[in-house]
């Protein structure tokens, strides 16, 4: 049975990942990590160490401590907030993964951490984005991303560390907000319609990027640890999407259960910008040939379990 060490585990995916990892796992050999505490299941339900992850000695201390064989690490800043603070964000973003990578070696760990849709710029196909393909990102994010997956590739290569590694589009979710990102707009949109009827995007209409949602976010995680590793010629970077939609596709697929939701603009441009240096939509046929990606949720399907769950978060109906 796996023992499991996650760092960043009260952040957006962390927060569902750790519930998932206890049920299939038990609850035990799921160690949630973070940089502070707080009052959420991931938090209360089992064990849970304070960890900082520029700090290196207190990491692999926690990974003997509760003798982990799989390390996955989750603790990164988003694409905004790395924009805003590009300094802190190479320092954190890499000088993290640099920790994490050396904590999995050292105790002969398994290794996850997700890349993203950043990886990629603007002079990248925008359509059905390859697997491979031209990778110059203008933002610090990306290229945190890029040099991820290469360290991630150089582990692997040169010390054995099994690292296994996803680009994941925007993810959205009920559990815990995301933070800082460009994509975080689609989970916004749906806790104002609940609260309000109505959204003010900072993404302009015509602005596709890929998206996906959590439960499958999760299930990509688990099928890629769980694949036969031979098999992965694309182990740090697979391509995973399961749509791609712009403001107004969503607002059209949440006025199917609420018609009368409205939305405006106020674009940020420092945000926009980023958007605009991603792909409209990336092909994911590695990933289902070399580990067998698959997905559930479309737009629509999303669109009605978010506002499901929301209303029963929020305490709040909405009228149909
Ligand atoms: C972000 O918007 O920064 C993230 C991502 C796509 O990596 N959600």
């Amino acid at each position: 049975m796996k023992r499991i060490l996650i760092t960043g585990a009260l952040g957006q995916i962390g927060s569902e990942l750790t519930m998932k990892l206890r049920d299939i796992y038990g609850t035990d050999h799921v160690i949630a990590t973070d940089i502070k505490k707080n009052d959420s299941e991931a938090a209360q339900s089992g064990p849970f160490e304070i960890v900082d992850v520029t700090d290196l000695k207190s990491m692999v201390e926690i990974a003997k401590k509760y003798k982990v064989d799989t390390v996955m690490h989750l603790a990164a800043l988003l694409s905004a907030t790395a924009e805003a603070k590009p300094v802190f964000a190479w320092n954190l973003n890499m000088g993290g993964l640099m920790n994490a990578l050396e904590t999995a070696r050292e105790v002969n760990a398994q290794f996850f951490t997700p890349s993203s849709i950043g990886a990629f710029g603007p002079t990248t196909p925008k359509d059905d984005t390859p697997q491979d393909t031209i990778m110059r990102p203008t933002t610090m994010y990306g290229v945190n991303k890029v040099a991820g997956e290469l360290l991630s590739d150089y582990y692997f290569h040169k010390f054995g560390v099994d690292t296994r590694g996803l680009r994941f589009p925007g993810l959205i979710s009920y559990v815990a907000l995301p933070g800082g990102g460009t994509t975080d707009y689609a989970v916004e949109i749906y806790y104002e319609a609940v609260k309000n009827g109505k959204y003010t995007s900072y993404i302009d209409k015509g602005t596709y990027m890929d998206m996906m949602y959590m439960p499958d976010a999760l299930n990509a995680i688990i099928e890629l640890m769980e694949a036969d590793g031979s098999k992965l010629m694309h182990r740090n970077s697979f391509n995973v999407s399961s749509m791609s939609f712009d403001p107004e596709e969503i607002a059209a697929s949440i006025r199917k259960y609420i018609p009368g939701f409205k939305i405006a603009y106020k674009v940020d441009p420092a945000r926009q910008k980023i958007a605009d240096s991603w792909p409209n939509s990336i092909d994911s046929t590695a990933a289902k040939e070399e580990w067998g990606f698959k997905f559930d949720y479309d737009l629509d399907k999303m669109t009605k379990d978010m506002l499901d769950k929301l209303q029963r978060k929020l305490h709040m109906k909405i009228s149909s």
